[in-house]
Order: C-alpha cells, then sequence, then structure tokens
C-alpha cells in the first residue's frame, strides 16, 4: 500500500537514479569503475583466446577458475556503475562522519565473496593443495568478505563496525596461513613451487591493500575520500586480477604437463597415526 512504499522510499533515502548521477557527476569515482570494466572485458576475450588448446582436465578447470574473476568483475563493476550496489548510509556517533550520508560501495564487498574464491581455488590447484586446506582457504575468505560487507553495512553503533571488522581480519589470518605455510610445501613437492611463489608474493601484498584503505577510507577513519579510495580498490584489483590471471594462465598454458602429472584433489592420511 502506498504507506508502505513511501516508508520503503524513505527508507532507501535516494533512489537508483540519484545514486547513478551521483556517481556520474564524480568523474574520478566513475572513472574508477570504467576502467576495470574496460580491462575486464579485454581480459575476458584475452584468456578464453589463451585457452584454447588446454585438454587436461585439471589444466582446464585452472583456466575456468581463473576465467571467472575478470566474469565476476565486470559484472560487479557494472553494478556499481549503474548505481545498483551503490547506497548512502549514515554513519552512527563516534564515526568520524558521524551523521553524514557517506556513499558506502557495498557491492564491492559483496562481489569478493565470488571472485576472491576463484583466485585462491586456481592457486590451489596450481600449489596441488588438498581437500582440507583448500575447503579451509575458501570458507575463512568467503567469511572474510561477508563480514566485511557487514562491517560496512553496519549504521547502528561504530564499535560494531569495527568488531566486524576484527571478525573479517581473524578470517583473512586463516587465508594468510595457507597461502604462505601450507601451500607452498604442496607446490614444492609438486614442481610447481617457482610460479606459485611469484603469485603467493603478488597475492599476499596485494590482499594486505584492501583491509589498509578499508580502515583508512571513508567506512574506516575517514582520512582518504570515496574517490581516492575506490580508485586504491581499482588499482588493487587491476594487479591482483588481471595481472595475476595472465602470470598464471601464461605458464598453466605453457606447462600443462606439469598439471596434468599432479595428484588429484583428495584427503591425503598419510601424516595421520
Ligand atoms: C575487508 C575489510 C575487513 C577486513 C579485511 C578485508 C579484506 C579484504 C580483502 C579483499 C580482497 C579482494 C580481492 C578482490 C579481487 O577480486 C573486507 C576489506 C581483512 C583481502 C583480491
Amino acid at each position: 500500500d502506498a504507506a508502505a512504499i513511501a516508508q520503503f522510499g524513505t527508507f532507501l533515502e535516494m533512489t537508483q537514479p540519484e545514486i547513478f548521477e551521483a556517481v556520474q557527476d564524480d568523474a574520478l569515482l566513475s572513472a574508477s569503475f570504467w576502467v576495470n570494466i574496460a580491462l575486464a572485458g579485454l581480459s575476458i576475450l584475452l584468456f578464453v583466446y589463451m585457452g584454447r588448446n588446454v585438454k587436461d582436465p585439471r589444466a582446464q578447470l585452472i583456466f575456468v577458475a581463473t576465467l571467472m574473476v575478470p566474469l565476476v568483475s565486470i559484472s560487479s563493476y557494472t553494478g556499481l556503475v549503474s548505481g545498483l550496489t551503490i547506497s548512502f548510509l549514515e554513519m552512527p556517533a563516534g564515526h568520524a562522519l558521524a551523521g553524514e550520508e557517506v556513499l558506502t560501495m557495498w557491492g564491492r564487498y559483496l562481489t569478493w565473496a565470488l571472485s576472491t574464491p576463484m583466485i585462491l581455488l586456481a592457486l590451489g590447484l596450481l600449489a596441488g593443495s588438498n581437500a582440507t586446506d583448500l575447503f579451509t582457504i575458501l570458507v575463512a575468505d568467503i567469511s572474510m568478505c561477508v563480514t566485511g560487507l557487514a562491517a560496512a553495512l553496519t549504521v547502528s553503533s561504530h564499535g560494531l563496525r569495527w568488531f566486524w571488522y576484527f571478525i573479517s581480519c581473524m578470517f583473512f589470518l586463516v587465508v594468510l596461513y595457507v597461502l604462505l605455510v601450507k601451500w607452498p610445501e604442496d607446490a614444492k613437492a609438486n614442481g610447481t613451487a617457482e610460479i606459485f611463489n611469484t603469485l603467493k608474493i603478488l597475492t599476499v601484498a596485494m590482499w594486505l591493500g584492501y583491509p589498509i584503505f578499508w580502515a583508512l577510507g571513508a567506512e574506516g577513519i575517514a582520512v582518504l575520500d570515496v574517490a581516492i579510495t575506490s580508485w586504491a580498490y581499482s588499482g588493487l584489483d587491476i594487479v591482483a586480477k588481471y595481472i595475476f590471471a595472465f602470470l598464471l594462465l601464461n605458464w598453466v598454458a605453457k606447462n600443462e604437463s606439469v598439471i596434468a602429472d599432479m595428484p588429484s584433489v583428495g584427503v591425503d592420511r598419510s601424516g595421520a597415526s
């Protein structure tokens, strides 16, 4: 009924066309989206071409998982640029921008829950992970993204925003543990140590930037404005996704036989008593 619609309208504060207009008016902000839409599109075409002759099923799976990264990315940035996945949220007391309506790009955190597991799946297959470590890292990673989303969307309490952030960081530690401690051993045993270590360093270095920019940006202590924070994420994305994916797929296409000789993903009981 009309009353309910009116109430819903006030709840949403700004309509999608108004948010779209606000984004278009900020040239720096909208460029941070369009650049990634263009790069994701080019990456999709390039990766399909690079994978055209790959025959081994495990190498194909690495290709499909990696191809999902720019596919999710183009969808994510289309959501942002259209205003669909952006909201203006009033920050709670205690926040640096308390009482102000802050542009929140919550679509980013949501779509990370879809793109980052694909990056990790590809890395785990490259290292020769067992099923336990693979499941652990994927669950921790998705939990990290969803609790990061919760941190950004919580407007009832400043303390609880940071509590969500802390929970997300704990999940991130699990991701880092598997990446830095478990998988390097597997990669060494399976003959993929060199490329794995390059990609591991690139991934860890880029991924550390995300929580740092979250904390410095409008969502956190607000020393960086929204457009700068958006460019920081967009820049990290370019290296963590497209450059990462190119290096990985280029290696896999040239070394398919190494991948074909790796053990299949399973539960390793050799260390059990
Ligand atoms: C948040 C905030 C809460 C604390 C932590 C975070 C980590 C985010 C990361 C994101 C990586 C994203 C990538 C996207 C590419 O598609 C959610 C910012 C720890 C590590 C690589």
